[in-house]
């Protein structure tokens, strides 16, 4: 692989004076002359291919880069990609091939090499493969912008030997800056191969954010260097552990693709497997609190004792700042999830010490309050963006005084029934939205066993146990057709940073971890990326269903196993 400068076109001026006069000069979603299957999955901004046609990729093929350290990687990797591939679209493409000499050079220029790959950074790109000429050229004002463009480009590659569509001018941006899924290695464990693959396929679906929720009331899979006795008595298994190296490799792993890792350890609800090391910080972790008789509530993970840290205690304090320092230490990711979801009343309640404190007059949400007030200020103090679930907000029982949480938090919508969303920006927050209608991608797996199932009416039948209550299956079209600004005005809409898809575990592990995202997760991909409207402002999900189904074939060959969205016959009887 050659590496050297690109001439002229470094030029941060020259970059400028380029965008901005195709931002008058384009509609940002026209695509001229795209004839499927040749696909860009998510579809860039704007894409034009005057005259379809496409040129070999040259034996020699090379890509130039400037030099850094995740970029080298990235190219690397899609050198060869694009030469090994030989990927066979569905539909043969009908497009001929040009008479210029094949491409030899693909030259990345990158403006700022410096950009860390945080919150906002610069994600556009400039592609264009010339329909003659030795070289096409990539630009993009950071390292993670060349990443996209690399992406696409390996996307506009098919066929043995090896050609790229030319002619073609693309430019590139992402709609919403925060894309991400959610995975929960808690109730099950998944080795850092999977998450390898998660995150490998995320890049491709140019998805920038790995949401780890890695704790939980289930298993407490990290090995914290100050708090070893957490996994060391927490985990499924002295294996089934996440050791400093394993997230130091996560982390790398995310670097190479431009996706960050951010880190969750939710508390202080969902802390049942904290018990196994301190079970004097944790209430109810028992398993047996739960009255015996009644039925669980909705909207409760199935779990052997959900578990909820003390606030009463010190010592919970003095074990939560050795875990957040901890986590602080392995993950640079400058966002910090604290969860705070689903604190149910019934479990402090059943605690003493709780109980004294109600006694007199206390209440469950200054117990939260109390909670918040004494962690929020220490992860501020690590030089973190916190995250919580809305319920610290929003829970209609338990919910703390806004002016407890730092105006620049984030909190992430999931009960998007009382469009919950709109509540968290109007407060003037900035939101993540995951509502469970959309985005849950464990629902319909589970033992849904609640109040309004036709089998909780039969005479045996056991009490909802909770599991996955939020069938049906999340289809997705359902999932394309989301507008996660739906019903808000544009001031709310510029503070709703972006969507995650979650894969909640209780029904999930490695062996169906891929076909439970993917192509799924590509949905909102391109909703959170360009949006699911064509150029009339109609929604595109039935153009996008061709696409789709090409784009989950070329991620089937690169080694992810999505699930088919369609017979084969669709594609041989088009129309
Ligand atoms: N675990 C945690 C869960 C869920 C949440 N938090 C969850 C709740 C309802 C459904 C699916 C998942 N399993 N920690 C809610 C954010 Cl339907």
């Amino acid at each position: 692989m050659g590496k050297g400068k690109g001439k002229g076109k470094g030029n941060p001026l020259f970059s400028l004076l380029i965008l901005s006069l195709l931002r008058h000069s384009i509609s940002p979603i026209a695509a001229v002359g795209s004839p499927s299957p040749v696909n860009i999955w998510p579809k860039p901004r704007a894409f034009v291919w005057p005259v379809p046609q496409a040129i070999l990729l040259s034996p020699l093929f090379t890509i130039t880069s400037p030099t850094h350290q995740y970029l080298d990687a990235a190219v690397s990797r899609y050198l060869h990609q694009v030469t090994t591939e030989h990927h066979h679209p569905l539909v043969i493409p009908a497009v001929n091939l040009t008479s210029a000499s094949p491409l030899r050079t693909l030259e990345i220029t990158v403006n700022d090499l410096a950009a860390p790959l945080h919150h906002g950074v610069n994600e556009s790109y400039i592609l264009r493969i010339p329909s003659a000429g030795p070289t096409a050229y990539l630009t993009a004002f950071t390292p993670w912008g060349a990443m996209r463009g690399l992406e696409s480009f390996s996307q506009l590659v098919w066929d043995d030997p090896a050609r790229v569509a030319a002619g073609v001018f693309i430019w590139d941006w992402p709609k919403f800056e925060h894309r991400g899924v959610i995975l929960d290695t808690s109730r099950n464990y998944y080795g850092v191969d999977d998450l390898f693959r998660l995150i490998g396929a995320m890049g491709g679906n140019k998805l920038n954010v790995f949401h780890w929720h890695i704790t939980d009331s289930h298993s407490f899979p990290l090995v914290l260097p100050t708090e070893p006795e957490l996994a060391g008595k927490g985990a499924y298994g002295a294996s089934m552990v996440y050791t400093a190296e394993d997230v130091r490799r996560v982390v790398e792993f995310g670097l190479e693709h431009g996706v960050r890792v951010l880190p969750e350890i939710d508390m202080p609800g969902h802390t049942g497997s904290w018990a196994e090391a301190y079970p004097e910080i944790v209430a109810c972790a028992d398993k047996f609190w739960w009255p015996a008789g009644t039925a669980w509530p909705d909207r409760l993970a199935s779990e052997p004792g959900t578990g909820q840290l003390n606030p009463l205690i010190p010592k919970t304090y003095e074990v939560l700042k050795n875990v957040i320092r901890d986590v602080t230490t392995m993950f640079p990711e400058p966002f910090y999830h604290a969860g705070a979801d689903e604190v149910i009343p019934g479990c402090w309640k059943a605690d003493p010490s709780i109980q004294t404190f109600l006694a007199n007059n206390g209440t469950l949400s200054e117990l939260l309050e109390m909670f918040v007030n004494s962690t929020a200020p220490y992860i501020v103090s690590q030089n973190r963006t916190l995250v919580y679930w809305e319920d610290v907000l929003l829970d209609a029982e338990i919910k703390v005084n806004p002016s407890v949480i730092p105006q620049n938090t984030i909190l992430q919508s999931w009960n998007n029934g009382p469009n919950n969303t709109k509540r968290i920006v109007s407060a003037g927050y900035r939101a993540i939205v995951s509502s469970a209608d959309f985005y849950y991608l464990d629902c319909g797996h589970g033992d849904f066993l609640g109040n309004d199932s036709q089998y909780a009416q039969q005479p045996g039948s056991k009490p909802g146990n909770g599991g996955s209550w939020c069938g049906p299956f999340k289809t997705w079209q359902t999932i394309y057709n989301y507008d996660i600004t739906y019903g808000l005005t544009d001031d709310e809409a510029k503070l709703v940073i972006g969507g995650e898809v979650a894969l909640w575990s209780e029904q999930a592990d490695p062996t169906v971890l891929d076909a439970r995202i993917w192509p799924r997760a590509s949905a909102m991909a391109e909703t959170l990326w360009s949006g699911n409207r064509d150029e009339t402002g109609m929604k595109r999900y039935a153009e996008a269903t061709d696409r789709l189904n090409e784009w989950r074939y070329r991620m089937v060959n690169r080694g992810i196993g999505a699930e088919p969205i369609q017979p084969l016959w669709c594609v041989r009887n088009p129309g």
